[in-house]
C-alpha cells in the first residue's frame, strides 16, 4: 500500500516536473509547488492532561485547518500530529518510550480524509539537516481574568513570563524564538497569530487546550470525530475478544452490558461524584434490571487496581452477574502498549447494548460519542455512575449530528 502511494505520487510529481520545463527530482526541495510552499502547525498539550483530552485537543485543530482549507484560505498549512510521550496515565514501562505516532492509535488515512495532517515522522523524513527548526513557538496562557467586566469575550495579547522546552522530549527539535501570548476564546483566532508574521513555515502552539472549540457538537465536529477511527490491529483484538467472550459478532451488541468504572484519582478527589465499591455493584445491578433483566452479562473497564476490581466482580457476582475484564498479557502489553489497552476496553464498552459512565471523565465522554457514531440508541449510552449519597445530575447528552 504504502509503496503503491509512493509511486502514485512519483507520478504525479513528475507529471508537474515535466509540465514546468525543468526536471525535477522528488528529493529536491526547491522545486515542486507543493512539496516547498507547505507550512506546518505544530502543538504540544499541557503535560498532565490525558489522552482522552488531548483526541479533543486534536479535533479543535483538525477542524480549524479543515475549514480553512475547505474556504481556500491558507490551504498551505498542516497539521503535525504531536507524537504521544509519558502520559501520566500510562505506567507500562514498554509505553513510556520512544514517541508513539498517531498511527498506533487511529488510521491515519481516514484522519487525513477529513484534514491535512501528517506525522512528526513524515515531517522529520522531509527535513534537511539534524534538527528541526521551529520559526516561533507561542507558549499560550490563560488571562488573569477570564470575565474581565463580567464578560468572557475572545481575546488575546502579546504577553511575559512563559518558557517552554518540551518538544515532546526531542532534543533536536528547536526553536529560537518563544512568543507568550495571553489567549482566551475560539481556536480559530490563532490564525491571527500566525498572520503576524507571514514568512514563518513552522509554527507551534504551547499549552494547546487553552484555545476552544468554535463550535461544539456540529456537524463539522462529528465529521471530524468520525474520521477519528482507530487503528485497525485495535479494532480487531477488541472485535475477538467481544467474540470469544462475550459472544457477540456485531457492533451493536444486544446480550451484554459495559461499565467504564474510573477510579485512581476520581475515587480519591471526587468523592461527590463516584460511588463505593458496594455502591457500584448496586447501581449496576439495578440499571441492568430496568433496561433489560435477561443481561446478566457485564463487562468493566477501569482503571482500579486489582484489588479494588475482585471487590467489584465479587459483589456482582453474588448478584448473579458473569463479570468480564479485558486482561492484557505481557505480549498485548507490548504490542498496544497502555494507550492501545485503553483503547481496546473502549471499542467493546462502546458495541454493547447498554453502557454506564463515569461522571464527567473524558474517557467516558469517548465511548458515549463512539455508540452515537455506532447508532446506538441514546437511552443505551448516556448514563452514568452516582455517588452513594446526594445529588446525581443528569449526564449531558451530546447527539450525533449527520
Ligand atoms: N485500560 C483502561 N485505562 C483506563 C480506563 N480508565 C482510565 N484509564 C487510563 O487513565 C486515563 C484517563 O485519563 P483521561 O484520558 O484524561 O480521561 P479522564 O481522566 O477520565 O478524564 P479527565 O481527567 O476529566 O480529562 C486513560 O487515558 C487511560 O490511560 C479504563 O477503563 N481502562
Ligand atoms: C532543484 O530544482 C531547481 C529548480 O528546478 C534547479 O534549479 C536545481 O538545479 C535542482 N537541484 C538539484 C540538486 O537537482
Ligand atoms: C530527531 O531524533 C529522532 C529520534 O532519535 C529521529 O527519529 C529523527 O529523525 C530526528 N530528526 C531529525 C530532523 O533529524
Ligand atoms: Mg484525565
Amino acid at each position: 500500500m504504502y509503496s503503491l502511494l509512493k509511486v502514485v505520487f512519483l507520478l504525479v510529481t513528475m507529471t508537474v516536473a515535466h509540465n514546468s520545463e525543468d526536471f525535477c527530482n522528488i528529493d529536491n526541495k526547491s522545486c515542486g509547488p507543493d512539496i516547498s510552499n507547505d507550512k506546518y502547525v505544530f502543538y504540544d498539550v499541557n503535560p498532565p492532561e490525558g489522552f482522552n483530552l488531548r483526541r479533543d485537543v486534536y479535533m479543535r485543530f483538525a477542524i480549524m485547518l479543515a475549514e480553512a482549507h475547505k474556504v481556500g484560505k491558507n490551504d498551505n498549512w498542516r497539521l503535525v500530529l504531536p507524537p504521544w510521550k509519558n502520559l501520566y496515565h500510562w505506567k507500562t514501562k514498554s509505553s513510556r518510550s520512544p514517541a508513539v505516532p498517531w498511527g498506533h492509535f487511529f488510521n491515519i488515512n481516514s484522519l487525513k480524509s477529513f484534514a491535512p495532517v501528517v506525522e512528526l515522522h513524515e515531517v522529520f523524513d522531509k527535513t534537511e539537516g539534524k534538527s528541526l527548526k521551529i520559526d516561533r513557538v507561542y507558549v499560550l496562557q490563560n488571562f488573569a481574568d477570564a470575565f474581565e467586566n463580567g464578560d468572557f469575550t475572545d481575546k488575546w495579547e502579546i504577553s511575559r513570563g512563559c518558557s517552554y522546552g518540551g518538544f515532546w522530549g526531542y532534543n533536536n527539535v528547536t526553536s529560537n524564538v518563544i512568543e507568550c501570548v495571553n489567549f482566551q476564546g475560539k481556536i480559530s483566532k490563532l490564525w491571527e497569530l500566525i498572520a503576524l508574521h507571514p514568512s514563518d513555515r513552522y509554527v507551534m502552539f504551547a499549552h494547546a487546550e487553552i484555545p476552544l472549540h468554535d463550535t461544539y457538537g456540529t456537524k463539522t465536529f462529528w465529521d471530524c470525530r468520525r474520521s477519528m477511527k482507530f487503528n485497525e490491529n485495535l479494532v480487531t483484538r477488541a472485535e475477538d475478544f467481544i467474540s470469544k467472550y462475550l459472544n457477540c459478532d456485531t457492533k451493536i451488541c444486544n446480550n451484554y452490558a459495559s461499565v467504564h468504572w474510573r477510579r485512581q484519582d476520581f475515587a480519591r478527589y471526587r468523592k461527590n461524584d463516584v460511588p463505593s465499591i458496594k455502591g457500584t455493584a448496586k447501581q449496576i445491578h439495578k440499571q441492568i434490571k430496568q433496561f433489560n433483566s435477561y443481561i446478566n452479562t457485564v463487562f468493566i473497564a477501569t482503571d482500579a487496581d486489582m484489588t479494588s476490581l475482585r471487590q467489584l466482580e465479587l459483589e456482582l457476582t453474588q448478584l448473579g452477574y458473569l463479570v468480564y475484564y479485558f486482561k492484557p498479557s505481557t505480549a498485548d502489553l507490548d504490542k498496544y502498549k497502555d494507550g492501545g489497552i485503553a483503547i481496546i476496553d473502549q471499542i467493546i464498552c462502546s458495541h454493547a447494548a447498554y453502557f454506564i459512565g463515569t461522571h464527567e471523565s473524558t474517557f467516558t465522554f469517548r465511548i458515549q460519542e463512539e455508540r452515537e457514531i455506532l447508532g446506538h440508541e441514546s437511552r443505551t449510552t448516556f448514563n452514568r455512575l452516582c455517588p452513594d449519597k446526594g445529588r446525581c445530575e443528569k449526564p449531558s447528552k451530546w447527539t450525533i449530528v449527520h
